[in-house]
């Protein structure tokens, strides 16, 4: 039978070293789970060392080891390679699948190098994204022994068996297929069933039938079953085994009636994560992974999006055995590279074949945000041979696409997947929280044929920031908090959005941000980057999802108050809340989720809210001038997106309009935007629409002439009017 050699300690380790003859001393040790972006990754300025970092072992195999030698790598970002005695063996690009390779070992002392690449890339996806791309061997490293006979593991990094389930009505037809090398036999178990199928042309596969199939039924009941392979030789021994555990449940996107689970509606409601952490980076641990996990339910969302990458298998494993419905992606994000296109199907490939066995992981997602850089023909035939590449593999799941908003609701794009769902920032980025409601309306009327999420909404929050009239890019905790309420009424007026994913659960790393008093962080999350603050807007969800008993009292970090009267909320999801101010009864409230009081303060004051034996208290002040600690100091919003390495030598928002008319394919875009007729357009604009000569001497920047257009000119509009320009070289090429 196989064994495995945990291989996660003491490797050598230095940046930018060439591979090593010998054993390097005088290197640096380091343990895996490793990256060397941990800190510069995350501390703003956008210059995190994107390089090469070497890793080194000896192989601690003994002469009965030498059977067949396998190396398992977890997740190594973004490229590695493996080096044996100096010698390269194999190579991967995408930093997020396992990946595994035969290690052609003789001594079983050889030296062994991995080498892991972030270095930016034509070819390998992400390169243009909102999140660090951390380097390193990020994951779990091993060694798997195993017998000359044994189960397939290096084909798109396989698990060897794969469980496909076809709902009969009250029972499911089970199909379990394994892949081998060598072997007569393989002993298929499902539930106590047992069949011996020959091995045929390095395949085995069995049908089964569960009878009254207890169903993998969300958050209400995630049952699980095994299915177990075990290979078996000529002589009858057994050589190998492979084990999985699968559910039995239906998934479906309806256009009307939203996402539908076990056949009955069963709309996603929760958030997305990244899988980073203060201090760590991607380089996590079961501890971290458990400890988001228990946070995503706490506030009860019954689905995750597991943006914008392959998440450690672990993190999936907790999504099918606490009934968490997942969205499964690869990173073919923000902008699309032409030598690209090998990667957008190798990391789906390893994605589907790593993950399909998971009951919770019910789309596949093809893509985010693609369009924000322009749209051509080869990015329309990359999804359409994407997703052609996903049903072909996986026809069980629905294929899903996350659009950016500028992307027009009428795009062919937006039906080449099973089901489409928009990013959508009205009410942060720019415009307000009503335009998410008149989006959302206005797709759903003019495509009523195609199901419709809600994949990312979210505003930018620090907790030292407060205000008593909150409002759009405060990034105070009282905006989140007036933000959320209106998405969550927007959610449930809406039914038929299939998906809605609050963006972010948590706080993360995007070192070329610097907005919010914060460098290096997106700080859209409910829960901040350490995991040890939960916004006031994590009770919101809390208080409409969660069944668990519970009072908060909101602005406990907003203590000093310049004001006669205050407001105090609290949330619960209990149907009626007292409060107390200083022991005394101040007032009764029943609602749904969200209690408001007004509160007359004159000096420093304990208000405590409660509810049966519920109860919970912050203390507050009255001040006479208000707390400057409170207020973000003025700054301008470095977004990723401005910071992301503009290419010089091409055109970007920053170029005056005159220059850009000198050159033709610019000028084409500025004309373009310049007739785009926009919400809300103001005169300017439309004075340069109808006298489109002063176009050529206008010697504002485009990006001033963008923000003169309308007050709906959002950040992601300009990364996408940005991206355009930055396609185009600023020398007529001779
Ligand atoms: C986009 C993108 C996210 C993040 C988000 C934001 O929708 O998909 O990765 O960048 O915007 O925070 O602006």
């Amino acid at each position: 039978m196989r064994r495995t050699i945990d291989l996660n300690q003491n490797w050598a380790f230095r940046l930018d070293a060439e591979v090593p003859k010998v054993f390097p001393e005088d290197w640096d040790t380091v343990d895996l789970p490793h990256t060397w972006n941990a800190l510069d990754g995350q501390d703003g300025g956008n210059d995190y060392r994107r390089t090469r970092g070497v890793y080194v072992k000896r192989l601690p195999l003994k002469p009965l080891d030498l059977s067949k030698v396998f190396l398992e790598i977890n997740g190594c970002n973004s490229s590695c390679e493996v080096w044996l005695d100096g010698k390269l063996i194999a190579a991967h690009d995408g930093g997020y699948s396992t990946f595994r390779c035969a290690l052609p070992v003789v001594s079983g002392d050889e030296l062994l190098t991995i080498v892991a690449d972030n270095r930016p890339s034509d070819r390998v996806y992400p390169q243009q994204a909102d999140f660090t791309f951390y380097g390193g061997f990020y994951r779990s490293v091993r060694l798997i022994l195993l017998p000359k006979a044994h189960f397939e593991l290096v084909k798109d990094g396989t698990p060897g068996i794969s469980v496909k389930t076809e709902c009969l009505g009250a029972d499911y037809k089970v199909v379990v297929e394994a892949e081998v090398t060598g072997g007569k036999y393989v002993l298929f178990t499902v539930d106590g069933q047992k069949q011996r199928v020959p091995v045929q042309n390095g395949r085995s596969c069995a049908e089964f039938i569960l009878e009254n199939a207890h169903l993998w039924d969300g958050l209400n009941d995630p049952y699980l079953y095994e299915a177990t392979a075990v290979l078996i030789d000529e002589d009858g021994h057994m050589e190998d085994q492979v084990q999985t555990s699968f559910g039995c449940r239906t998934v479906a996107i309806d256009p009307e009636k939203g996402f539908l689970l076990n056949g009955r509606p069963y709309p996603l409601r929760g958030v997305s994560r990244h899988q980073d952490r203060q201090g760590l980076g991607n380089a996590l641990t079961k501890k971290e992974h458990d400890e988001d996990m228990a946070l995503i339910r706490e506030i009860g969302a019954n689905s995750v999006r597991l943006a914008h990458y392959q998440h450690d298998q672990y993190f999936y494993d907790l999504c099918d055995r606490y009934g968490l419905i997942a969205w499964a992606e690869i990173p073919y994000i923000s902008a699309h590279m032409a030598k690209g296109r090998e990667n957008t199907f190798s990391q789906m490939r390893e994605l589907i074949t790593q993950c399909r066995n998971h009951p919770s992981i019910a789309v596949w997602g093809l893509s985010n945000e693609i369009t924000m850089s322009g749209i051509t023909d080869y990015l329309r035939e990359n999804h359409d041979e994407l997703n052609r590449l996903v049903k072909a593999m996986d026809p069980s799941r629905p294929t899903v696409m996350a659009n950016v908003m500028m992307l027009e609701v009428t795009d062919p794009l937006i039906r080449v997947p099973d089901a489409v769902a928009y990013n959508i920032y009205f009410g942060w980025y720019v415009g307000e929280l009503g335009d998410n409601d008149r989006f959302f309306d206005d797709f759903h009327r003019k495509n009523p044929d195609v199901p419709i999420g809600f994949s990312e909404y979210g505003c930018d929050t620090n907790p030292a920031f407060h205000a008593s009239t909150p409002k759009r890019g405060d990034y105070t905790e009282e905006y989140q908090l007036v933000y959320h309420e209106h998405i969550l009424k927007l959610i449930e007026e809406r039914p038929w959005l299939w998906c809605t994913y609050a963006w972010n659960m948590f706080d993360f790393a995007a070192d070329a941000r610097d907005e919010g008093g914060m460098k290096g962080i997106n700080q859209k999350g409910l829960v901040t980057f350490d995991r040890k603050l939960k916004k006031d807007a994590f009770y919101l969800y809390k208080a409409h999802w969660s069944e668990e008993p519970f009072v908060h009292v909101c602005g406990r970090r907003y203590v000093n108050r310049a004001e006669e009267v205050t407001e105090v909320k609290v949330l619960s999801n209990q149907k009626t809340v007292a409060l107390y101010m200083d022991g005394i009864f101040a007032g009764e409230k029943s609602g749904n989720g969200v209690f408001t009081f007004q509160l007359p303060i004159t000096g420093t004051h304990c208000i405590e809210a409660v509810s049966g034996a519920l109860r919970d208290e912050i203390t507050i002040r009255r001040v006479d001038t208000p707390d400057e600690s409170y207020v973000l100091k003025s700054g301008g919003i470095l977004n990723w997106f401005d910071a992301s390495g503009l290419k010089t030598d091409c055109f970007s928002l920053k170029d005056r309009v005159c220059d850009m008319m000198k050159n033709e394919a610019a000028s084409k875009v500025v004309i373009g935007c310049v007739n785009r007729p926009g919400k809300d357009e103001s005169d300017f604009i439309r004075d340069l629409r109808a006298h489109p000569e002063k176009l050529e001497t206008l010697e504002l920047s485009m990006e001033e002439v963008l923000d003169r257009a309308s007050p709906f000119i959002s950040a992601n509009i300009k990364r996408h009017v940005n991206a355009a320009f930055q396609q185009i070289r600023k020398q007529e090429e001779n």
